[in-house]
């Protein structure tokens, strides 16, 4: 679909390109072209739910969240194999690993096995409803794996926020994050199951260091048919309140300064989705980029 930003109104998105179309390498990196034109030859997709009818809201909830989401092949991969989802309360972002398919495979059934969770009724047990859908998808994975020896090693991080009540739960696996914008400070509310995070945790590298890190991209857990430990936190919400998801191929080439100024200066979440994957692209965008731009408002 080369053109214009794709705008679809579905539940889940598929964000990548005709399978039929896999190309190798960085063969039409050079066909994008220039940022700022507003056109993409890459497949770029954004999903919106700012309309009236698709107001977020589930009884007794006194806040709602508005979100937009965007991704990006990028400028060097041949694929996409980052998937997403956008529900009444429930966004994920997932990226997969494993290869072309498989890497495709796993994310895509990551992320249908966590959408089943957005149309049941708040149980108030959000983290645990998560887990559970998690452990669910890591079993397909398991067996899809078992069904094709090309799809060994695959696998997805997830980073996930869903709102129950006036609260968030945050769950991550792997180096797919979720970031809080509030009253114009930026906090990472996940953290990355990765080595140089560890490093960080034991002292040994400064965050700083850990960004130029030769083995940064290493996670130490993904989904992926085995054992896996997700990271889950509870974060009070307030109206104004502004998350990011996005997987590695943001918060891994642009800075975190420049994430918290884009997320501060354009109120639209489809401007600042799309402005967010601008930097990317001019940071070389060597991974697939996706993100979800998330607003807490009065219902
Ligand atoms: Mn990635």
């Amino acid at each position: 679909m080369p053109g214009s930003p794709v705008i679809t109104a579905g539940t889940h998105l598929r964000v990548a390109p005709a399978r039929s179309q896999a190309r190798r390498s960085s063969s039409n990196a050079s066909v994008r072209p220039t940022i700022g034109t507003g056109i993409t030859t890459q497949p770029y997709v954004l999903r919106t739910t700012d309309t009236a009818a698709a107001l977020w809201q589930s009884c007794d909830m006194s806040v709602v969240l508005r979100a937009v989401a965007a991704s990006d092949q990028g400028l060097v991969r041949s694929n996409n194999e980052d998937a997403v989802f956008v529900g009444d309360r429930l966004l994920v972002v997932a990226d997969g690993m494993g290869g072309l398919p498989a890497g495709e495979l796993a994310s895509d059934i990551l992320v249908t096995a966590l959408a089943d969770v957005d149309v049941k009724p708040d149980t108030g047990e959000p983290l645990q409803d998560l887990i559970a859908a998690l452990e669910t998808a890591n079993k397909r994975i398991e067996e899809a794996v078992a069904d094709d020896d090309a799809r060994d090693g695959m696998g997805t991080t997830v980073t996930t926020l869903m709102l129950s009540g006036d609260r968030v739960a945050a769950l991550n696996v792997g180096d797919s994050r979720c970031y809080l914008s509030r009253d114009g400070e930026l906090t990472q509310i996940t953290r990355d199951d990765t080595y140089v995070q560890a490093l960080v945790d034991q002292g040994v590298l400064s965050p700083d260091d850990a960004r130029r890190h030769p083995q940064r991209a290493l996670v130490t857990q993904a989904v992926q048919g085995g054992p896996f430990r997700p990271a889950g936190r509870m974060v009070p919400v307030r109206v104004g309140d502004r998350f990011l998801l996005c997987s590695d191929g943001l918060s891994d080439y642009v800075e975190d300064e420049v994430i918290a100024t884009t997320l501060r200066s354009y109120a639209d979440r489809q401007v600042c989705a799309a402005e967010l994957i601008a930097r990317t692209l001019e940071a070389g965008a060597p991974d697939n980029v996706t993100v979800i731009v998330a607003d807490v408002e009065e219902q």
